[in-house]
């Protein structure tokens, strides 16, 4: 009897084990897709900005594109899509004539206090080489969004009258008065912006009221806000592409940094991040940093440069730094299982949202590798999971959405065939 009591112990054990995995894997099913009237020949379809417009507790997000490269008098539409909650259905809304783009690098959205939403378009005509495509539109435009019946409004309430190569928009209120303040940044002539609303409209300003930065080494690809001291008042975060834009030359000196807000302006003395994982040659490109567990971490992708043409960066990376002692050290082995296969690397590939639900924020690392793959949170360490597996389409277009009727965030993918794809978390 008590053999058979073993046996059957043991065979619960075995079966049960399986059901109780802690954590399984994302499983996803396509209920929804759609085809995107970008109006030109789509080279790669961007996803670069996502937020709850309308209220209703899914998140909403933007599309925008890159112009096939064999058409250089292709300009492309951009859209903002309302993500329905509760039906299988996307709402697309065109920003018509002040969406226009070659190619976008930066877009967001940003709630002010009084409720309204805006959306920030950067619109950066450029095609692979500098000085190509300065006859398109080459600006950005800001639209005022909201919910209506029938899905998402845009109505332009601001367009730049500047010509640059727009390179990032970010948004955060620096100086803690209300007021958002856009951080624009391009490639182009090196002076950063600020533009904010006050009395009901746009002004734009030099940057240098809110924000001391290093502005002539480079072209800053990617600059980012976030709080990473946790003195409740956001940093900001650079990570320099090409350090010597007259020439377009090879990178002399890599410098990637965080420099603290000090009372409400960004301050003059960067805290530089180490690199060790490359020598001379190399660029940073995106920069992010979240709190994990009490602890800020700075994440980096980072290429070694070989040549200025398509195949000159190689070796892209994802590195990891940790805030110690006011200085930054590099904890990428301790902190991701593996680097995930990076084809390319650009602005916004670094993405933080709790995509399993369970509470810890994960990462969705864009690349043009053909899987979508995420890193899961796994008690502070970040392992990799293969969400979709290749389809032979490349997936730099992808997003999670909270959805509050969905197990997880639904997953939003948009391809360079123009089509935009919605798949439900099982
Ligand atoms: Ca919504
Ligand atoms: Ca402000
Ligand atoms: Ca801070
Ligand atoms: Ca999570």
């Amino acid at each position: 009897m008590q053999r058979l009591l073993l046996s059957i112990a043991i065979g619960v054990a075995v079966m049960t084990a399986p059901a109780c995995a802690a954590d399984p894997k994302l499983t996803y099913k396509s209920v929804f897709s759609t085809k995107l009237p970008f109006g030109g020949k789509v080279a790669e379809a961007y996803i670069p900005g996502s937020f709850d417009v309308d209220g209703d507790g899914a998140e909403d997000f933007a599309v925008t594109g890159l112009a096939r490269e064999d058409a250089k008098n292709t300009i492309l539409h951009s859209f903002i899509v309302r993500n329905d909650a509760a039906g299988k259905n996307l709402q697309v809304t065109d920003l018509g004539d002040d969406g226009l783009t070659r190619n976008t690098s930066g877009a967001t959205f940003f709630r002010e206090a009084d409720g309204a939403t805006y959306f920030v378009l950067g619109r950066n005509g450029e095609l692979f080489a500098p000085g190509v495509g300065r006859n398109e539109p080459e600006s950005f435009s800001i639209f005022s969004v909201s919910g209506t019946e029938t899905g998402l409004a845009a109505q332009t309430v601001f367009v730049s009258a500047e010509h640059a190569l727009t390179a990032s928009v970010e948004t955060c209120d620096v100086d803690h008065d209300g007021t958002t303040e856009i951080l624009v940044n391009n490639y182009t002539d090196y002076q950063a912006r600020i533009v904010r609303r006050e009395d009901g409209t746009f002004h734009e300003y030099p940057a240098k009221q809110w924000v001391f930065m290093l502005l002539n080494a480079g072209a800053h690809n990617s600059l980012n806000f976030a709080d990473v001291d946790g003195d409740g008042w956001c940093d900001m975060l650079a990570a320099y592409e090409v350090p010597n834009p007259k020439t377009f030359g090879p990178p002399g000196v890599f410098q990637s940094f965080v420099s603290l807000n000090a009372g409400g302006r960004i301050g003059k003395s960067p805290m530089m991040l180490p690199n060790p994982a490359f020598g001379k040659h190399h660029a940073g490109f995106d920069i992010r940093s979240i709190t994990v567990g009490g602890e800020a971490l700075v994440f980096l992708t980072a290429a070694e440069f070989t040549g200025f043409s398509r195949d000159g960066w190689n070796k892209y990376q994802m590195q990891v730094f940790r805030l110690e002692n006011n200085a930054f050290v590099e904890v990428t082995k301790d902190k991701l299982n593996k680097q995930l296969p990076i084809d390319y690397a650009g602005q916004k590939d670094i993405r933080f949202q709790d995509i399993d639900n369970d509470g810890d924020p994960d990462i969705y690392l864009s690349s043009y590798t053909d899987e979508i793959v995420i890193y899961r949170n796994k008690g502070g360490k970040f392992v990799a999971e293969t969400v979709r597996k290749a389809d032979g389409r490349r997936h730099k277009a992808v997003a999670f959405l909270d959805n509050p009727l969905s197990k997880c965030p639904d997953m939003v993918v948009a391809t360079p065939d123009g089509k935009l794809e919605r798949f439900e978390c099982q």
